[in-house]
């Protein structure tokens, strides 16, 4: 293997200026030590049960015959809802996805638990699973959290660094491959069109936390409002929610009967008030919540708008009364009409009405 992962190599109080180019160049960065040890035993505590009960073959070859996976981690792990907003990723994903949307949203969350004996995963971009998207913009982030240390013999992740800027077709070489290798609480950033997959196993296990950001505008892989039951979520902030995608990101896109969907949600006296009417959408409070993490839209309104308005003067005043004039005739005709119809219908002896002119 010839790329060295220093390259990518980061620590949580590494500048977000470095670790972003760092990720822009090689479509991927590793950050060092960002859970405790004390986070990383209360995981573990957490989602035991689920592996436990969790059988190998984990539902399709793609995922992995030797490998155990499960997903609702928002509703099964408390604690991943508290890692799902690192501030370093949040960050990261503020100056990544939202170049292209207005809000971003967790489309995945799974735990990826590889055993000896697995193979390699099939090397594949992550974005594929929606549609073949160009590198440009970004649309997916993924984060594969280590729960346990990532190396070369149990599993740890294969990419190709720089990949994301590869056309389709492009197939890479051995010296390409270069793996994960990372200690318990580090975490891998990687774009969605980079060229990766879990290694082979061959000693131990290897468990991954992977949450994976989209695009506000992008279907959810894993629909986040029915994986986790209504009386869980109205237990959640205001934030966490909106990440979830239970959100409003402009004037229309996201309401319930043109209500913000916090609405349904948090049945409190602040959020059942998020009505949507103009003056709340431009002045109140509700968008500027919005605002709150978005260093993309800088103004009230994110609407464009166009100002022309069709103008009539081509049609003279005169003729323009004899067409109203025209239309209020034709409007009595038709009621006329519409009444001597609902007469015949009520007399059914009288089959075939005479038109009337
Ligand atoms: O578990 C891993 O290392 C990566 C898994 C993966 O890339 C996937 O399933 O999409
Ligand atoms: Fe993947």
């Amino acid at each position: 293997m010839m790329f060295d992962i220093k390259q990518i190599k980061f620590s949580a109080d590494s500048s977000v200026d470095d670790i972003l180019s760092c990720l822009k160049r090689y479509g991927c960065v590793i950050i060092e030590n960002v859970l405790s040890k004390k986070d990383i035993e209360e995981i573990q505590f957490q989602i035991k049960p689920y592996l436990d009960s969790c059988d190998g073959d984990s539902q399709n070859s793609f995922n992995g015959e030797f490998t155990k996976r499960f997903g609702r981690l928002m509703y099964r792990i408390p604690k991943a809802r508290e890692i799902v907003r690192n501030s370093i990723i949040l960050n990261l994903l503020d100056q990544t996805l939202k170049t292209s949307a207005y809000e971003y949203k967790l489309t995945f969350d799974g735990i990826m638990h590889v055993m000896a004996g697995q193979e390699a995963q099939i090397l594949h971009r992550d974005n594929t699973h929606f549609a073949n998207t160009p590198s440009t913009p970004p649309v997916l982030l993924a984060t594969l959290w280590a729960i346990e240390d990532f190396h070369q013999l149990n599993g740890g992740t294969v990419f190709v660094p720089g990949s994301h800027l590869w056309f389709d077709e492009r197939q890479p070489t051995q010296d390409e491959l270069a793996c994960a290798t990372m200690k318990a609480g580090s975490v891998l950033v990687y774009y969605g069109n980079l060229i990766h997959g879990a290694g082979r196993s061959v000693f131990g296990t290897r468990t991954g936390l992977s949450l994976q950001y989209s695009v506000s505008w992008l279907q959810q892989e894993e629909n986040q409002a029915l994986s986790v039951p209504i009386d869980v979520l109205s237990t959640f902030d205001e934030e966490l929610l909106k990440l979830l995608g239970i959100n409003r990101i402009s004037r229309n896109c996201g309401t319930v009967d043109g209500k913000h969907p916090l609405n349904f949600v948090l049945n409190d006296e602040k959020h059942r008030s998020m009505s949507m009417t103009d003056s709340e959408y431009n002045n109140g409070q509700i968008h500027e919540l919005d605002l709150k993490h978005s260093n993309v839209r800088d103004e009230k309104s994110t609407d464009v708008y166009y100002h022309q308005t069709l103008d009539n003067n081509f049609i003279d005043p005169a003729s323009l009364d004899a067409i109203v004039e025209r239309l209020k005739k034709a409007e009595l005709i038709t009621s006329a009409f519409s009444q001597v119809i609902s007469c015949c219908n009520e007399d059914s002896t009288i089959e075939d009405p005479e038109p009337i002119i």
